[in-house]
């Protein structure tokens, strides 16, 4: 029997526990949480958890608090008369259905903007529904926070190995030696790297003899555990990465192994960074050209190695670049696709392994956006172009926004202009727990229940994770009187903008499911092949919609039991998978490992992943050898004085974690770091005030003199600036911050991918009169 979706209600005053994979960051670590009644009162590490074994994290801990916060909404809210006011599910998506529908008809599909944020890489039904959605809007115009974020990788490896998602992860349980930039695991607990205990595992790593080396313009906790810690200037990675491969090259040092047949455009690639010497990069680094020489010679003497780099060298000038040379460092030096290198993760819900064969490849700017001219990266543009797309007339305006997830006015530059442009809009959705600084310009709000009601399973994050694993967990806690599940609201969403308000939602997981079966049984390598969709649809199981659709990616994945009549009897799941073969995945073979299931440690998997028009890696794309030239360039710029980079804490999370008492005070706070030599040459004093200004604005902040952070750097985090009227947070409101991203026009592009430039801008300081 399957078990059933609703947890049992406990005796009355009995704390129970139940399991939840935490959604907090990317770490998914497996939490066990006490609940007494329906209330969350505590959070742990679950021990059982066969990927992060009991780790957990000061977020994690705080999950109890974080699911009660009396500031979360519990029902929708709907503008009446200019004043947002709490309203009935069905009366909020009339609304919608009455309002999106006609606007689109009149003027144009594209007069309706979708804005994605993180979280929605973080639930379940992000995963499911914006697609769907975006399909019944037929609108081109979404802007995502990876744009902020990561696109500058999935841009590198579209052009490598023809697939925005074939992300190399670094293997942190049996590398000899990491070269680690840009990124600050033990605050941010790793990304695009889904690794639990994160800091153990560096630790490990060097309890094992290998080395570790963190190129950060900051001291940070990850730096001050690295063998090797160089404090580059911001913005200069590719220059330095350039001159790494360099390197390889002049010295013979390149070993490309079982790759070498799989590569094409090595000796390209050897001329078009001829001029990156460490010589001419160094003075622009603020590095020896020696120590670079010395970071290449280990990076390739190593016994086995990977590079990886993050939101420090994505969120830059020369973002795409840099992501690019990250992977050619890993190729040049063989590590690609080896244990102890970086390599391709092969999660339960992604497409089976299929017979390797040339790809269509990946295109870049198939479109363009309608003002900036920017273009589509993966379909999304660049979040930083959303206000220009909302203010600036004429057709193809966007008039309606729906915004999933998303706090773009304090997570992308300019929330000033930002912030005017909303207010400018015909209709405005968000589906979002607090009314916040963009919530506060929707028409509807749509909050979604509190994680504790919500069922967890990590679509994303799994296909990044450094151990292949599965695992799923369903709500700890019934959904209270009165919510809708996030998935339903969604599913409900797309119902609405399609004119079938009022229909079943499970019509848009059936409609999902039968779309993915009818693929599955006209392609001949799937197990389906030449069986009856409806057959099939009959025999998912699942308590819910979204279940079905994981039941149905679990048994079609690569795990899976593709739907095979002995499917109950297969292979032990949860031993020893590398011996016992495939564990013949299906919801209810998954729903009897509550810890979940190990599916071993990446493998290679060369060159099957590649979906290049070659069929090979393409090590010089023509898009990346095009903005060499701005790279060169870069070597003759003077570099500004004094650049702002960002940080972030442990108990944060982007914008959207300072109402907790327990994550908001403390040494969490919003101030701007200086080096002791920089403060004390413009006159700055520890906790006095300082004025920031830059090319969008000016902003004042606390100082905070600490010699963490290299001289000509100053940091301050994002995420803060909660003082905007008609929100309700009320704890971050009382400790507000100031929003970094206001010191930033929008203007500051990485071109290829149209990420903004979030790290490595030019700022002026002045003191200021204390803030209090
Ligand atoms: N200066 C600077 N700016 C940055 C960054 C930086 O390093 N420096 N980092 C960038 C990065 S990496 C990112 S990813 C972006 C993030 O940018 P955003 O995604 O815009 O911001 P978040 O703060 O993650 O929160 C998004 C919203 O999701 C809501 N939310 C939380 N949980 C849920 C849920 O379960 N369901 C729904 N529907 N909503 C939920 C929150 O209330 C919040 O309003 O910020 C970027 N901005
Ligand atoms: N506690 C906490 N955890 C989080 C989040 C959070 O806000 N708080 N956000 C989550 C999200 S959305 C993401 S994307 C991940 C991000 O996770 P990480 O990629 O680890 O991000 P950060 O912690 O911002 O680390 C970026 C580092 O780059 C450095 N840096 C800045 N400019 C440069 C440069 O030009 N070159 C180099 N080499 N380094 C530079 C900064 O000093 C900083 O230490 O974290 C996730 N986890
Ligand atoms: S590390 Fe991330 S996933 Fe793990 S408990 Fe902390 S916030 Fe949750
Ligand atoms: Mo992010």
């Amino acid at each position: 029997m399957l078990p059933e979706d609703a947890p049992r209600t406990p005796e009355a005053g009995q704390p129970r526990t139940a399991p939840r994979i935490c959604p907090l960051c990317e770490a998914t670590c497996g939490l066990t949480l006490t609940i007494e009644g329906t209330r969350v009162t505590g959070a742990r590490g679950d021990r059982d958890d066969v990927f992060s074994r009991g780790f957990i994290c000061p977020k994690g801990a705080s999950f109890g608090e974080l699911d009660a916060d009396p500031d979360r909404l519990r029902v929708p809210l709907v503008r009446r008369d200019g004043e947002l006011r709490e309203a009935s599910w069905q009366e909020a998506f009339a609304l919608i259905a009455a309002r999106i529908r006609p606007l689109a008809e009149e003027h144009g599909p594209q007069s309706v903007g979708v804005v994605l944020g993180n979280p929605n890489v973080h639930t379940m039904a992000g995963a499911l529904y914006p697609q769907l959605l975006l399909g019944a809007l037929g609108t081109r115009n979404l802007f995502t926070a990876s744009t902020l974020d990561q696109m500058p990788k999935h841009v590198s490896s579209g052009l490598l190995f023809g697939d925005a998602f074939a992300i190399p992860v670094p293997d942190l349980d049996r590398t000899d030696h990491l070269l680690l930039l840009g990124a600050n695991p033990l605050d941010s607990n790793g990304s695009l790297c889904t690794a639990p205990d994160f800091p153990g595992k560096l630790k490990a790593l060097r309890g094992r003899g290998g080395t570790l080396t963190v190129v950060d313009p900051r001291r940070t906790r990850t730096a001050r555990l690295a063998d090797r810690h160089i404090p580059i200037r911001p913005g200069t990675d590719a220059l330095l990465l350039a001159a790494l491969a360099h390197v390889l090259f002049e010295e013979r040092l390149t070993d490309l192994g079982p790759l070498a047949g799989q590569v094409e455009g090595l000796d390209e690639l050897r001329d078009a960074i001829r001029d990156f010497t460490p010589e001419a990069v160094a003075p622009a680094c603020d590095m020896e050209a020696g120590e670079i020489r010395t970071v290449a010679r280990e990076l390739a003497a190593a016994p086995t190695a990977a590079v990886y780099g993050r939101v420090g060298s994505c969120t830059v000038e020369h973002g795409t670049l840099a992501s690019w040379l990250v992977d050619v460092l890993n190729i040049l030096t063989g590590n690609l696709d080896r244990p102890g290198g970086a390599l391709f993760p092969l999660s339960a819900t992604d497409r089976p392994p299929r017979i390797p064969a040339p790809g269509k490849g990946f295109s870049l700017g198939r479109w363009t956006s309608r003002v900036g001219g920017h273009p589509e990266a993966k379909g999304e543009l660049p979040l930083a172009a959303l206000a220009e797309e909302i203010e600036t007339p004429g057709e193809g305006r966007i008039r309606a926004v729906i915004a999933l997830a998303a706090n773009p006015v304090l997570s992308a530059p300019d929330g000033d202009r930002l912030d005017r442009a909303l207010t400018g809009l015909d209709f405005m959705v968000s589906v979002d727990p607090y009314l916040n600084e963009t919530s506060r310009h929707a028409d509807v709000v749509l909050p979604p229940p509190p994680p504790a009601q919500s069922a967890h399973f990590d679509f994303a994050f799994n296909g990044f994770a450094v151990r292949n694993q599965v695992r799923y967990t369903r709500a700890a806690v019934p959904l209270e009187e009165g919510r809708l599940d996030e998935s339903e609201i969604l599913a409900r969403l797309v119902l609405a903008v399609s004119g079938l308000d009022g229909a079943s939602p499970s019509a848009v997981d059936e409609r999902a499911i039968g779309r993915t079966l009818a693929r599955a049984v006209a392609d001949p390598h799937s197990p389906v092949h030449g069986r009856d969709p409806e057959e099939l649809s009959a025999l998912l199981t699942g308590a819910s919609g979204p279940e079905r659709q994981l039941d149905l990616k679990l048994r079609l994945g690569p795990y899976g039991d593709g739907f095979a009549a002995e499917a109950g009897g297969g292979t032990e799941a949860g031993g020893d998978t590398e011996s016992a073969g495939v564990p013949r995945l299906s919801l209810r073979r998954l729903l009897e490992h509550p810890h979940g299931i190990d599916l071993g440690p990446l493998r290679p998997r060369l060159p099957e992943p590649l979906k290049t028009r070659s069929g090979r890696i393409e090590l010089l794309p023509a898009p990346l050898a095009a903005d060499l030239p701005r790279l060169r360039a870069a070597l003759a710029e003077r570099p500004a004085a004094l650049v702002l980079v960002g940080r972030r804490h442990l108990r944060s999370n982007n914008s959207w974690m300072h109402n907790l008492p327990a994550l908001n005070g403390g040494s969490n706070r919003c101030t701007l770091q200086i080096h002791p030599d920089d403060a004390a040459r413009l006159g700055l004093k520890d906790g006095g005030a300082v004025r920031i200004t830059a090319d969008g604005g000016a902003l004042e902040a606390p100082v905070e003199i600490t010699d963490t952070v290299r001289t000509g750097v100053v940091s301050l985090p994002h995420g803060w600036g909660h003082d905007r009227p008609g929100t309700r947070t009320s704890v971050a409101s009382a400790r507000p911050g100031v929003n970094v991203n206001q010191l930033l026009d929008g203007s500051r592009l990485d071109p290829l991918s149209g990420t903004a430039v979030l790290n490595g801008f030019p700022v002026e300081l002045s003191p200021a009169t204390p803030l209090l």
